[in-house]
């Protein structure tokens, strides 16, 4: 029996700092309306899509930084967008700021949550790769402050789930192929990824132009490399002052583009995902039993960056 899912891209347009967390449920529930209409059984919004980008800016203070922070999910205020999804049988997935009370302590992440179709989370997963700084950089037109304000992420698990193994990435997951790799050794058909992306990257901004360009790569190369679908979101457009790239899309196993977003508001794509489609990369080329030799691969795990020889010409082999 085929195995179809109907995925809606959840596509947001700039939220505003003071927009308030009911006003962002509103949108992001007529977007599951018009994606329910046309027949979706999954909506994928954006990370951080209850707030504005806040780490964007530098905060002293621990209460003004936690008032971007979830104690519980569902809590009040997303309560509604549990109980639609349930109403209309669809499901999400969902990024968040996470704040956790562990043994008394708090943590905090940089989170997406996968709902089912009756409104229960079925995965959840904490953003690995932090990009960024961790301290104030004033000569930055914007910080970027998540290696300051979250704790890292430990795994990329997958979970079984509309018919398929499912997975979830955040973000700057999306440029490092291990993100993927570790997913697809665990036969994952369909990935995730909402992600802010500024056009501008301060400490590297010969790369502005290829923004839109490096997004599609990774996307593309992610999804072919392992036989998997990838949905990637975006929260687009100009952010408080800060101008954020859109290029949602949805990417076949083949790596090709089947669906995009075509502006940089809340928008909606859709692609009709058939699992099966991912059978002939997994069994052909990326036969990882068959092809993948682990043991020339070594430095993958145990080098964290690169290291040269004493001459500083060649890699070094240890
Ligand atoms: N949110 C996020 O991870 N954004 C990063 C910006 C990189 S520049 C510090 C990204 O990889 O898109």
């Amino acid at each position: 029996m085929a195995r179809f899912v109907n995925v809606a891209i959840g596509q947001l347009g700039p939220i505003a700092r003071s927009e308030t967390r009911p006003q962002v449920v509103v949108r992001l529930k007529a977007l599951m309306h018009q994606a329910s209409a046309m027949g979706c059984d999954l909506i994928v919004y954006p990370e951080l899509a209850l707030t504005t980008f806040f780490p964007r800016w530098y905060m002293a203070e621990q209460a003004e930084i936690d008032s971007f922070f979830e104690r519980e999910m569902p809590g009040p205020e997303t309560q509604p967008l549990f109980d639609l999804a349930r109403e209309l049988g669809i499901g999400f997935c969902l990024g968040y700021a996470e704040l956790s009370l562990e043994q008394g302590r708090a943590h905090r992440y940089n989170t997406s949550i996968l709902v089912d179709r009756a409104g229960a989370i079925v995965a959840k997963y904490r953003k690995v790769h932090l990009p960024g700084h961790a301290e104030h950089e004033p000569w930055r037109r914007f910080q970027h402050l998540e290696k300051r304000y979250f704790e890292p992420g430990e795994s990329f698990d997958v979970v079984q789930a509309f018919g398929g193994v499912l997975g979830m990435a955040i973000c700057n997951d999306r440029r490092w192929p291990e993100t993927y790799r570790v997913m697809g050794l665990q036969g994952v058909e369909l990935i995730l990824i909402g992600y802010n992306t500024p056009v501008h990257n301060p400490p590297a901004p010969e790369h502005d132009d290829l923004s839109l360009f490096h997004n599609q790569l990774v996307l593309q190369a992610g999804a072919y490399q392992n036989g998997s679908w990838v949905v990637g979101v975006a929260k687009a457009g100009i952010e408080e002052g800060v101008d954020q790239i859109g290029g949602s899309c949805i990417i076949a196993p083949s790596g090709e583009i089947v669906a995009a977003c075509t502006t940089k508001g809340d928008e909606i794509a859709l692609a009709r995902c058939d699992l099966d489609l991912c059978n002939s990369y997994k069994r052909t080329t990326f036969n990882f039993d068959v092809h993948r030799q682990p043991s020339a691969y070594g430095m993958i795990v145990e080098r964290k960056g690169v290291r040269l020889k004493a001459d500083g010409t060649l890699f070094a082999s240890d």
